[in-house]
């Protein structure tokens, strides 16, 4: 459903990039964060990020780079035209009407068309997604399934397009389609039914996904399964987990002979750890000194303010190891406190919580089937 869309726009993507004269897909080879002498965006791990360079590749450098080529050939058509050889008797005309209306009028347009998209960005980094899923397992015969809109009456799913219905057999997960694939009743009602043109096999699932909060893909983005608390100080990072026993731990670079010489000045002691593909909110403040949490693989660039609590969010496409700095002045040593995140599997997540819980004197609160299975996972991915 998203390929041939994605594949167009990396197509367009790759031309705007060669206009503009930057080499930014450069850096597109898979986990590449840290690119010597690169001077393009880092590669985006999410739909958000993936849209923020949407919005600076398709729209802001064709602007600015028309904007600067078209200034520069009128400087340059000056110069040569109006010089006092080329032109002794200048012309003593001061207004001109049509002129004067142009430009201020064209401006203004180009503002415009810069800031519509960038308002629906802005609303989408700051609003936390609030999608909703319901599974169910076919039996062959069932045709309808239910959906409990039960949200706030500004975030009701509404539309076709609030809706994403897919249909996973264990070894393949099938995106349907509105009308062709599956019919809906009661938008805007409390309940929702999806009825099946086929009837899902036994054993297959039905996921119904619905929300407001749609990704430029079309994809329904789910509530948050977890929140990271995080808090800035002079000179790293605190980290918190709320919902699993709110242990925290403290996050600081590792000094120079600790680590490569690539991963210095981003690696640190310890990594924030989170599950892939799941929303994660993230509350930022400070209690010194005002930080900024950046991590420009996600497009997450938040200030870390004391007294105050910023929120935003962010849901990982991949699994790796992903490096972000303070980006506020905060001091003389705002430049050695980096951060970093690896983005695991659920079971790897599971486990990585319950040695955290360990290491705080708590019982483990994933069972132990899943754990088992989860060490493995995390020593496998292990560096
Ligand atoms: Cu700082």
């Amino acid at each position: 459903m998203t390929l041939p869309m994605a594949t167009s726009l990396t197509a367009v993507k790759k031309r705007i990039a060669l206009i503009s004269g930057f080499g930014v897909w450069a850096a597109s080879a898979a986990n590449a964060q840290i690119t010597p002498a690169g001077i393009g965006m880092q590669p985006a791990n999410s739909a958000l990020a993936e849209e923020v360079h949407i919005f600076h590749n398709l729209i802001l450098m064709p602007i600015i780079t028309i904007i600067s080529a078209f200034i520069l050939g009128l400087l340059i058509w000056i110069v040569i035209r109006y010089n006092s050889k080329t032109n002794p008797t200048p012309s003593k005309f001061s207004h001109n009407t049509m002129i004067e209306i142009i430009w201020t009028g064209v401006p203004v347009l180009i503002l415009l068309v810069i800031a519509l998209p960038s308002f629906d960005l802005l609303y989408k980094e700051d609003v936390t997604p609030d999608g909703q899923q319901v599974v169910a397992t076919g039996d062959g015969q069932t045709v309808d399934f239910i959906f409990a809109n039960d949200f706030p009456e500004s975030r009701m799913v509404r539309r076709p397009k609030h809706l994403q219905v897919i249909v996973d057999n264990g070894s393949e997960r099938r995106v349907m389609k509105n009308r062709a694939d599956y019919r809906v009743d009661g938008f805007g009602e409390a309940n929702l039914v999806v009825s099946m043109a086929t009837p899902p096999v036994a054993g297959e699932r039905v996921i119904i996904r619905g929300g407001r909060s749609v990704d430029h893909r079309g994809n329904v983005t789910l509530a948050p399964t977890m929140t990271l608390k995080v808090t800035g100080y002079q000179w790293g990072w605190n980290y918190a987990y709320p919902d699993f026993g709110d242990f925290e731990f403290l996050s600081n670079m590792l000094p120079r002979d600790q680590t490569t010489p690539e991963l210095y000045l981003r690696a640190v002691d310890n990594r924030i750890v989170v599950p892939v593909g799941e929303t994660v909110r993230v509350t930022i403040t400070a209690r010194d000194v005002i930080h900024a949490w950046a991590l420009p693989a996600f497009a997450v660039k938040l200030d870390a303010v004391p007294g105050r609590i910023n929120e935003t969010w962010f849901n990982a496409d991949r699994e790796g190891v992903y490096y972000g700095q303070c980006s506020e002045i905060c001091g003389i040593k705002h430049s050695f406190m980096p951060i970093a995140v690896e983005v695991v599997s659920r079971p790897a997540f599971e486990a990585w919580v319950d040695s955290q819980r360990a290491l705080a004197g708590m019982d483990p609160l994933f069972d132990a089937d899943t754990v088992k299975l989860a060490q493995g996972d995390a020593s496998a991915h292990a560096e």
